[in-house]
């Protein structure tokens, strides 16, 4: 009745590449086609453990942009250290082997625990086919982007809680996100039918990962709140809610995605570990960056809490955003915002941004981070926001 391994989304709406998400790429690994994201420093894909646990290999990443397709050879990857085989901590990180393309979109992770009930749009590059029968093309090639919506209905440990031994697997609590594939009818209804969780669906737009899709994200707005995992045919007592009783996709089951907010720590700490001439402390902040010539190089910003926390476990955030000065956003650095936090036993941290190279003569050219809303510390008395700026250094011979 249940499989655990790669499925994803039986889109019935669906859009190709040039539509947006351009940052969600296909993963090739070991002879299997999964999807996956492109993090918000432009250097890490997030996907599924599952689609490189017991293969061997090296992962390749395609990227469909306005510019076509273009293939990366990852230089590799990292598995989350409690994936177990059976569904729980399925995630993975993929490292390129330099800057993703510049016209890919970058994505923020989601990081609040309020994502039941929202609605999100899942995107991968899994097969298609309709609700009713299930996902029925191949896998592979040409690259084929798919899009759909549904809702998280529940949180995954739900099933334990309501169903018992029915089912053979155990999510962790509180790591895994759920939906359902609805067409409006009560009985195909998985989780009203299973869950006490009555939702009939999105109408036209709902759809389901399906095989391909592994890996992939759910956005809830422009962030990714979940990665796809697997799906399950499931029934219980008089409960019936597959369409044809397949595990195929198809109107009446359920997915899984791993649950984001539940793995920031994680995702951050990992993306930081990577940044090998990042400073350490202020003295080591270069404020005056070399532009390049190609593709991105990172500019860091260092944050510093030098107060003392409520509890040793005590997380710290501030959000940041960056802003123009004489440099512009998408010719000269790449725009970015997000959430900064601070995890226990960290005081510091930085903030990374893509700077553009080109081989174009111009000024040396200057921008903005600003950093607000602090969360567990202050700036200090009266100050809502900090700003420091940076300095792109010009290297192609601009004589002033
Ligand atoms: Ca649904
Ligand atoms: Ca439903
Ligand atoms: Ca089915
Ligand atoms: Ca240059």
């Amino acid at each position: 009745m249940v499989t655990t391994t790669t499925h994803y989304s039986d889109a019935r709406y669906r859009s190709n590449a040039g539509e947006g998400f351009d940052g969600v790429v296909r993963v090739y690994y070991g002879g299997y086609y999964g999807s996956g994201t492109l993090l918000f420093d432009g250097r890490a894909i997030l996907t599924s453990a599952h689609l490189f646990a017991g293969r061997s290999g090296t992962a390749s990443v395609s990227f469909e942009t306005v510019a076509g397709t273009q293939t990366l050879t990852a230089q590799g990857h990292t598995l989350h250290p409690a994936y177990d085989g059976d569904g729980n901590n399925d995630l993975a990180l993929v490292w390129l082997s330099g800057a993703a393309p510049i016209g890919a979109d970058r994505y923020g992770i989601y990081r609040d625990e309020d994502e039941v009930g929202q609605r999100m749009t899942l995107v991968g590059y899994g097969r298609n086919g309709t609700g009713n029968t299930g996902a029925t093309s191949s896998e592979g090639s040409p690259l084929l982007r798919l899009q759909a919506a549904n809702r998280f209905d529940a949180e995954a440990s739900t099933l334990v809680s309501r169903l018992g031994s029915t089912i053979d697997w155990t999510p962790l609590a509180g790591t895994q996100l759920l939906a359902d594939f609805d067409n409006g009818l009560t009985r195909n209804d998985a989780h009203g039918q299973l869950l006490g969780r009555h939702d009939l669906g999105l109408g036209l737009d709902e759809g389901l990962i399906a095989g391909g899709d592994s890996g992939g994200p759910a956005f809830i707005g422009d962030r990714v709140a979940g990665v796809a995992s697997y799906t399950a045919s499931l029934s219980y007592g008089s409960a019936d809610p597959d369409i044809d009783g397949f595990n195929n996709s198809s109107f009446g089951e359920l997915a899984a995605w791993q649950r984001v907010s539940a793995y920031q720590q994680w995702i951050d700490q990992s993306l930081r570990a990577r940044y090998a001439d990042a400073p350490n402390r202020p003295a080591d902040v270069v404020t005056a960056v070399a532009e390049g010539h190609t593709d991105t190089r990172l500019a860091y910003f260092l944050l510093q809490f030098t107060g003392v926390r409520s509890t040793p476990e005590q997380i710290l955030s501030v959000d940041y955003a960056t802003r123009d000065g004489s440099a512009q956003a998408g010719s000269d650095y790449l725009a970015t915002h997000g959430t900064l936090m601070l995890y226990p036993g960290e005081d510091q941290a930085v903030i990374a941004v893509e700077i553009l190279g080109d081989r174009q003569a111009e000024p040396n050219e200057t921008f903005y981070l600003d950093v607000f809303d602090p969360v567990g510390g202050s700036f200090g008395a009266g100050v809502a926001k900090l700003t420091a700026v940076r300095t792109i250094i010009d290297d192609d011979g601009w004589l002033a």
